[in-house]
Formats: C-alpha cells, sequence, structure tokens
C-alpha cells in the first residue's frame, strides 16, 4: 500500500498527525479561569450527580445500547459519529476521521466548530464536560443552533459511551486554543478540561476504549462493520467525506467515502449490476414546516431516489429517517407508495399509455424492479413496530407524498422516452402479476395447504416449533443417511433433487411450478411474501445442509435467494443457518476423528503424533458419510457447528444476491473471491 495513505492527517491544520504527539501535552492554565472559578464552586456537588448517572448506565447498560455484544459495542462508535455527522449537517464540518487504533481504541475526528469549552449555565460545567458526564446533554447546549437530527434510536449521548469506556479522551481546538480533559473508568474525569496550547485550527477528537468489563462478548471492532456503516452515512449524507483507518494490522488499511451524489449515488451502487431502465436516478426533495397539535412549529425534510430496472423484485425500497434504516417501513413509505401509483398511473392515462378499457396499475406493479432510497429527517421522530424501526409520524405520510407526486411527475415530463420505458415495465409487471395471480392460485390449493406435506418429507415428531429444525439436504442419498441418523423427535430432513429454481432470474409463474419450492413452502408452514407470518414457522431452525464443492456452495446460495425474496422474516428473525460437515476423516486405533477445516486437520495430525503421509480421508460429499457419522458429526445438537445467517444490512444484502444470481459474470466472481458478507460467523 501506497504510503500517503496509511497516515492521518489533523482535519484543522492539514498537517500529519502522529500517534505520539497526541496526548503529551504541558498542561497550561485555561484562558477562561474566571467561569470555571465560578462552576468550581458547585463542583463537588454536581459531579457525584453526574457519577451516579453514570453509574446508572454501568449497572444497567442495556437499558442505554440495547446489547453489549457486537452490536453495541458498535453503536457506541455510531454514537460519537453521529455528532460529526450532526455538525456537518449544520453546514460546519466537511471531513470526519475514524480510526481503529491497535489494542482496539477507536478515535473519531472532525473539522467542525469544536464542542464548546465555556460554561453551560445549566449545569455549571464547560460544553465538553457536560456532553460526556450528563446523560440526554447531546447537542442542546449554545442555544439551538446545533439543530440535531441523529437522536433516534441509537441517540443515547456521548456521555453513555463515557460511561461504557475504561478511558476517553477528548481534545477540542477552538477559540484558538487546544482543550483537553481525560477520563478513566468509566467517567471520571481525571482533571478539569484544561486548555493545553494555542492553535488556529478547529474540531473535535474523541478517543476511546471500550471497557471489556461491559462489553463481555468482545471487544473487537470489525472493520466490515465500520465500514458498511460509513458507508451509508456518507451516501444518506452526501458531500461529506468520511474517512476509515485501521491501524491495527502491520498494512494500515484506509478507505474515504465522499458521494456528491448522496442517495442518487446509492441507488446507483445498489443497483450498480442490474440493466437500468432509467439510467440516472429520479430525484425528489423538499421539506415542510408543520404546526403541531401543541403549536409547536417543526421542519420536515425528505428526499426521495428512484430508479427502475429489469429485475423482478418487490422489494427494493430502503428507507431511513434521521440517518437510521427503518427495516419496517412506515409512513415515509406509505406516502412513496402513494405518490407512486396516483403519478404512474396518470401520467398513464394522460398519454394514452394505458387504454380507457384497461384497470390502473397496482403499487405493487409500480414498485417492480424498483429501486428507492428515501431519506427523511424529523426532529421528532416516532418509531413502532416489532423492532421499533417503523416511522409512526403520520404527518411525513403527507409530504413524502407531496414531494414525490411533484417531483416524480415533473421528471417524467421532461423524460418522456424514459417515462415511457418505465411505464411499458410496469405493464409487464402487471401482466405477469396476472399470470402468477392463476398459478399461485392452483398452487396454493397444494403447496400452501400444510394439513398435506410433501411426500419427500421425513417430519419430526415433536410440534412445537422452537425445538423443530428442519435440515435441507442436498441429493437423496445424503437425505437417507440424515433421515436414519436424525434424532427423529425434533429433526425433520426435506432431500431437495439436484439444484433448485434461481429465483432471482425466473419470472414468478415458473417458480410456482417448481416442486422443490412447493415442498419447501409446505414443509416451512409460514407462508411467503407479503403473507409470511413467522409465528406459524413449524421449525425454528431451517438448517441448510449441502456438500463442500461448488455444486453444494451452489445449493445454499439459491436456497439463501429463495429465502430472502419469499421469507425475508426468517432470515431477519435469525431462523436459517448452515450446517458444517466436517472435510476430513482420520481412523486411528480403531476410533475417527474429525477435522472441519486445514487447521484442524493439521492440529489433528500433530495431537494424535501421526507421522507425515499417515492416510487420511478427505469427504467429497454428505453421502460418504454413514447415517451414524453424519449424526456424529454435524447434526448432533451437542457436537455440532452451524453458522447461523443474519442480513445486517439489507442494501448490502440485495446487491449480493444481485452479484451473485443475476446475469453479470464478474461481479460474481468478484463476490465469491471476497465471501459473502452478508454472512456472518457464529458458533452455536
Ligand atoms: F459529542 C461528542 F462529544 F461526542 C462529539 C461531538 C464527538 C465528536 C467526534 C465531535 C463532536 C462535535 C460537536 N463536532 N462538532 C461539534 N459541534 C458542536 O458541538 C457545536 C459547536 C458550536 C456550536 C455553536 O452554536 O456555536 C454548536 C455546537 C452544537
Amino acid at each position: 500500500m501506497a504510503d500517503e495513505e496509511t497516515k492521518a492527517v489533523d482535519l484543522s491544520t492539514g498537517n500529519e498527525f502522529h500517534e505520539e504527539d497526541r496526548f503529551q501535552y504541558t498542561k497550561e492554565d485555561v484562558t477562561n479561569e474566571k467561569e470555571l472559578e465560578k462552576a468550581k464552586a458547585d463542583y463537588g456537588a454536581s459531579d457525584l450527580q453526574v457519577l451516579e448517572g453514570l453509574e446508572a448506565v454501568r449497572k444497567r447498560p442495556g437499558m442505554y445500547i440495547a446489547t453489549t455484544a457486537a452490536a453495541g459495542l458498535h453503536h457506541l462508535v455510531w454514537e460519537i459519529v453521529d455528532n460529526s455527522v450532526d455538525e456537518a449537517l449544520a453546514g460546519y464540518c466537511n471531513h470526519i476521521v475514524v480510526t481503529i487504533h491497535k489494542g482496539n481504541s477507536v478515535s473519531v475526528k472532525d473539522d467542525g466548530r469544536g464542542v464548546p469549552v465555556d460554561i453551560v449555565a445549566k449545569s455549571g460545567l464547560s460544553g465538553v464536560e457536560t456532553v460526556f458526564t450528563i446523560l440526554h446533554a447531546g447537542g442542546k447546549f449554545g442555544g439551538d443552533s446545533g439543530y440535531k437530527v441523529s437522536g433516534g434510536l441509537h441517540g443515547v449521548g456521548a456521555s453513555v459511551v463515557n460511561a461504557l469506556s475504561s478511558w476517553l479522551e477528548v481534545e477540542v481546538n477552538r477559540d484558538g486554543g487546544k482543550y483537553f480533559i481525560r477520563f478513566e473508568n468509566g467517567g471520571h474525569p481525571v482533571d478539569r478540561l484544561k486548555r493545553i496550547g494555542d492553535q488556529d485550527g478547529v474540531g473535535t477528537l474523541v478517543t476511546f476504549q471500550p471497557d471489556p468489563t461491559i462489553f463481555t462478548e468482545t471487544t473487537v471492532f470489525q472493520y466490515e462493520t465500520i465500514r458498511n456503516h460509513l458507508r451509508q452515512m456518507a451516501f444518506l449524507n452526501g458531500g461529506i467525506a468520511i474517512t476509515l483507518i485501521d491501524e491495527r494490522e502491520e498494512e494500515i488499511r484506509t478507505e474515504t467515502f465522499k458521494y456528491d451524489g448522496g442517495i442518487r449515488e446509492y441507488v446507483s451502487y445498489i443497483d450498480q449490476n442490474k440493466a437500468p431502465v432509467n439510467p440516472a436516478p429520479v430525484y425528489c426533495q423538499g421539506a415542510e414546516e408543520v404546526v403541531l397539535a401543541n403549536d409547536e412549529r417543526i421542519r420536515i425534510y425528505g428526499e426521495i431516489a428512484l430508479q427502475w430496472t429489469d429485475s423482478y423484485s418487490q422489494d427494493g425500497i430502503y428507507s431511513f429517517c434521521n440517518n437510521i434504516s427503518t427495516k419496517e417501513g412506515g409512513t415515509h413509505v406509505e406516502g412513496l407508495n402513494l405518490a407512486l401509483g396516483r403519478v404512474l398511473n396518470d401520467y398513464a392515462r394522460s398519454f394514452k399509455l394505458l387504454k380507457e378499457d384497461e384497470k390502473n396499475f397496482s403499487s405493487e406493479d409500480c414498485r417492480e424492479g424498483l429501486t428507492a432510497v428515501i431519506s427523511v429527517k424529523h426532529p421528532n421522530p416516532q418509531y413502532e413496530g416489532q423492532t421499533k424501526t417503523k416511522l409512526g409520524n403520520s404527518e411525513v405520510r403527507k409530504i413524502v407524498s407531496t414531494i414525490v407526486g411533484e417531483g416524480l411527475s415533473q421528471w417524467l415530463h421532461e423524460n418522456p422516452n424514459e417515462a415511457k420505458s418505465i411505464i411499458e415495465k410496469i405493464r409487464l409487471a402487471s401482466k405477469a402479476r396476472d399470470a402468477a395471480r392463476l398459478a399461485r392460485e392452483k398452487v396454493r390449493k397444494t403447496a400452501l395447504d400444510v394439513t398435506t406435506l410433501p411426500g419427500k418429507l421425513a417430519d419430526c415428531s415433536c410440534r412445537d416449533p422452537e425445538k423443530c429444525e428442519l435440515y435441507i439436504v442436498e441429493g437423496n442419498s445424503a437425505g437417507g443417511s440424515a433421515k436414519n441418523g436424525r434424532s427423529r423427535e425434533y429433526q425433520a430432513i426435506l432431500p431437495l433433487r439436484g439444484k433448485i429454481l434461481n429465483v432471482e432470474k425466473a419470472r414468478e409463474e415458473r417458480i410456482w411450478a417448481n416442486a422443490e419450492i412447493g415442498n419447501m413452502i409446505t414443509a416451512i408452514g409460514g407462508g411467503i411474501r407479503e403473507n409470511f407470518d413467522v409465528s406459524k414457522i413449524r421449525y425454528h431452525k431451517i438448517v441448510i445442509m449441502t456438500d463442500a464443492d461448488v455444486d453444494g456452495d451452489h445449493i445454499r446460495i439459491l436456497l439463501l435467494t429463495f429465502f430472502y425474496r419469499f421469507m425475508r422474516p426468517l432470515l431477519d428473525g435469525g431462523y436459517v443457518y448452515i450446517a458444517q460437515p466436517p472435510l476430513y476423516k482420520i481412523d486411528y486405533k480403531g476410533s475417527a476423528y474429525y477435522a472441519y477445516n486445514d487447521a484442524q486437520l493439521e492440529v489433528l495430525k500433530k495431537e494424535l503424533g501421526l507421522k507425515p503421509g499417515f492416510p487420511f480421508q478427505r469427504y467429497k460429499g454428505l453421502g460418504e458419510m454413514d447415517a451414524e457419522q453424519l449424526w456424529e458429526t454435524t447434526m448432533d445438537p451437542a457436537a455440532r457447528k452451524m453458522i447461523r445467517i443474519t442480513v445486517d444490512d439489507a442494501a448490502l444484502a440485495e446487491k449480493a444476491f444481485v452479484d451473485l444470481m443475476g446475469d453479470e459474470v464478474e461481479p460474481r466472481r468478484k463476490y465469491i473471491e471476497e465471501h459473502a458478507k452478508f454472512v456472518k460467523n457464529l458458533d452455536i
């Protein structure tokens, strides 16, 4: 890697930033000494209160960050980054740098105005001390100039990050000076905020080390997780440069994200490997002031980017409120759907693209192959739904509907050729939907009728879904071994014959005619698509068991694609697993030893003290194992290893599936090289 890329640059000065320089300052007295003296009198009392607040966070971290597992660890970073993004949205910051240091501390640095250092009347503390020691103090000091939008799900405040850190250091450049404070042990200040030098730049640098006694599962930051989040922030907030630096390895890794096109570029990125109907996304934006029932005036901002592609997918709508993904949709998505149906039908009618005797396009027709990113900013968002990721504010529906209504309608009139192509695409979707409806109704009588389970399914005897597992097994012979080796009480086996249909490329009618797919729908029992009901599924573990070869990889991806498109909540809920059969067997002194990868094989050879050349078996497929071996190595809950599949980021997963299953060869090759990013390993 080139040298320039591996160096961090001080944003406020443009100078190179050296790790060893960071906190070795001679501490001079602060210049706002008088103000601080005034505050000092009260400091004893407020200090105690402050620490009580932070102690409450440490006692019950789950109340503030939902989980202390890996996701919660990363939320600390999002929390700090949000403050810099807010500063950028306020128009004062251009560049944010996130650095993962050796030892897993993280720093976030921006070139904004710097967190205020003067005394905040309410707390009697400096702005910096207020932000880091008082719960929910974020952004509201210094008047209302700091319009904070990131107060949604992870808007718990910097003080929570401080409370959950072994140490945290803040450096602020502003008012001609450099200010510094360090906290230890969950937010205990080592000293007061000090002015430690003069300088001309502005900006904020926060470095923290998550407390391992809180984050007991892991304190290791994941480069990809942070990279994906920062990229998403850069897409959602066009124009901001966000750099990620990982200093943990010998070879320092760094990437910078900056998208001047914002969500337009996000849509293009998601659709990178699809064929677009309109090459440049349609872009609509607008803001509206709303007077609430209590006479409060709020300003709601919305922007939407739209691109139709040749895909058959219905689920290309990615919605956000205040930079947080609203996975369950909500009023902004409803507003978009309303406008789409209205505007596209009006346009098609007025240009006679839809004849008088033809029925209107449905909302689903209008959405087929559509990729949309919708981002709203709301000062007081209300979240609903099972996972609190559904936007509930009813005023947003009309605002978005108006923005899309005006923007899309104008665009259609200005781009008549592309408009015509879009309407044609929608017409095809409508025709296909009619045909699919017929095919589906035929199938519904069979596949969706859970009372007649498929003949190939060897069901388990238990009827409690929580305890039941469905193994979907490649090939009839492995299916036979699995049937004989399984626990009949809890484990059901569904063998699949050969390859299953690629639902990414097939139109819906063909999907309905496919027996293997029908069998899976019936066996799982929760229905499909918008009618899928996770509370009706017959097994809480759906295990894909394929050979460890190229065909097996392909079948596994085909199955995941099917679940992704037809039973998304199965993936969202973490019900889908991949079995891990062993790759090697060593027979030694009458016992069988198994290895699941090359590294394990080497360890095993050493442990057994085998001479080089001692024979071992390399399994070519599941079929080479007899029933007992398959149980022992792959199916016995006490011994097996499985990988649980989760979908973190729907847009990335969408791109991954298109890359893997679409027509283009190059992205598929690249993707497979880089491994399946949407798959998170988890041993259970
Ligand atoms: F919150 C935090 F302390 F964790 C934090 C805040 C962390 C980081 C990395 C950056 C920031 C931050 C805060 N960057 N920029 C700001 N800006 C302000 O706090 C600020 C400055 C001036 C004024 C003003 O009205 O003059 C208002 C605000 C909110």
